[in-house]
């Protein structure tokens, strides 16, 4: 499955997930979509019938909130069957509404309390290097993340060990939950003060799956870390939540469901 038809499933998988369950973030998971399914589609190397083969790639979504998305995903490459993604955020379901890896494949570790995840998944990077490992490490941050102290913490890090097999990709959507990220801590010009950490930084359109996909395969000529900053929409796919705090935490029931559903099924996208 290419990364557009992945993305689109995804849409709708998360639509029915938050829709059944009456869960938040439906928002924070359309920004976040396009980012993984070019990862999964196209850069990241995974089996899925053996989940814990020790040379795959790890990624950490560190902004876990955002977990159906994730699970959306690693059931349409094969993780696991799209039927259990209806038990999502309900009682008894391994599907927790933030993201959860107890018995659950594919997933790396749990996330939900941001600023942790990214710090969990420098550690992994730096494990890989320690032990000759061929693998590389991506964690998805949100903006409003990059509030978290830890994570300033975990760019010092990365870049004092030469982590180049090491991916922050931060989730640009300007928004977090309460407001817009320049209004209740502004982060300012975030790839650039990165860089002067001393990381390789680009920054990109995030919902573009072309550019994703070259900013992915960039290579490099030194030994940093790498931070795409990627530019999105909070609530990327369906117009009425677009760019809408409202639909950080509101769930879609109703004429909001119908609507929904109807505008990501009509999606035009290359097969
Ligand atoms: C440590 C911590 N503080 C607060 C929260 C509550 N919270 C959940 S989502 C969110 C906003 C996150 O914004 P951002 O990182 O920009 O992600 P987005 O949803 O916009 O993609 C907050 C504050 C949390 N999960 N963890």
């Amino acid at each position: 499955m290419n990364s557009k038809q992945l993305a689109h499933n995804v849409r709708l998988d998360v639509l029915e997930m938050i829709h059944n369950s009456h869960a938040s973030h439906i928002a924070s998971a359309y920004s976040v979509t396009d980012i993984l399914a070019v990862l999964y589609a196209d850069i990241l190397k995974y089996d899925t019938k053996n989940p814990k083969w020790d040379e795959r790639d790890r990624l950490v979504l560190s902004k876990g909130h955002a977990g159906s998305a994730l699970y959306a995903t690693l059931a349409n490459v094969g993780f696991y069957s799209r039927e259990e993604l209806k038990t999502y955020d309900l009682d008894g379901s391994n599907f927790s509404g933030h993201i959860s890896h107890k018995n659950v494949a594919g997933v790396e570790f749990s996330t939900g309390s941001l600023g942790h995840g990214v710090c969990v998944a420098t550690g992994m990077a730096l494990a890989a290097k320690l032990d000759n490992k061929p693998y590389h490490v991506y964690a998805i941050v949100g903006d409003g993340e990059c509030n978290e102290g830890s994570f300033w913490e975990t760019v010092m890090f990365a870049n004092q060990y030469n982590l180049s097999n090491f991916t922050i990709i931060i989730d640009r959507n300007r928004m977090q939950a309460m407001g817009d990220v320049a209004k209740v801590m502004d982060t300012g010009n975030l790839g650039e003060k990165i860089k002067t950490f001393g990381f390789n930084v680009l920054s990109i359109n995030g919902n573009s799956h072309e550019e994703l996909f070259d900013a992915f395969q960039t290579k490099f000529d030194n030994d940093k870390p790498i931070c795409i900053v990627a530019n999105t929409i909070k609530g990327k796919g369906v117009s009425f939540m677009e760019n809408q705090l409202l639909w950080h935490y509101r769930d879609p029931q109703g004429e909001f469901y119908e609507s929904a559903k109807k505008e990501l099924e009509a999606e035009e996208y290359e097969k």
